[in-house]
């Protein structure tokens, strides 16, 4: 129960099909506080900078340019065991194998156009939260 808070970001495909308040109201009905939020998009040199880690996977280029294509929303959220408990909300990478009832079983469109992500440690969630807002949002 260490960990405090991760980050999210809604992704085009889901803010483009209208589903962006749904996803909002599972978060909050799972238990998770919404600590900062904004409605933005990435530049393709944000996308690159954000994704960095990846930059050596063959879909580098083709989640830069998804994630660059359109509107998305950024957010930093708290619960207790929050990395950990919203990547069980969140399913499986591949909506195709995604738990039932997860947010990428129930709005994703494919393994790369898969609705939203969440940070896969504690240390991944800070500096990614901290990519999109200002010290004076995350204190
Ligand atoms: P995650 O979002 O479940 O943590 P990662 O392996 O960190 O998955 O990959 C980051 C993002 O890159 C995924 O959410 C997805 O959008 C995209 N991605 C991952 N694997 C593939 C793939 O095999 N083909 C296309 N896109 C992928
Ligand atoms: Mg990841």
């Amino acid at each position: 129960m260490s960990t405090k808070r991760t980050f999210t970001m809604i992704k085009p495909d889901a803010t483009g099909a209208g589903y962006t308040g749904k996803i909002i109201d599972r978060i909050i009905n799972a238990g998770f506080t919404i600590k900062a939020m904004k409605w933005t998009q990435l530049s393709i040199d944000d996308a690159k900078s954000f994704y960095h880690v990846h930059s050596e996977r063959p879909f580098f280029d083709d989640l830069t340019k998804y994630m660059s294509s359109a509107p998305i929303v950024a957010a930093i959220l708290e619960k207790d065991n929050a990395v950990s408990d919203f990547r069980s909300l969140i399913g499986a990478t591949d909506p195709s194998q995604a738990a039932p009832g997860t947010i990428r079983a129930d709005f994703a469109e494919s393994i790369s156009a898969n609705a939203i992500h969440g940070s896969d440690s504690d240390e991944n969630a800070a500096i990614e939260g901290s990519f999109y807002f200002s010290a004076r949002e995350l204190a």
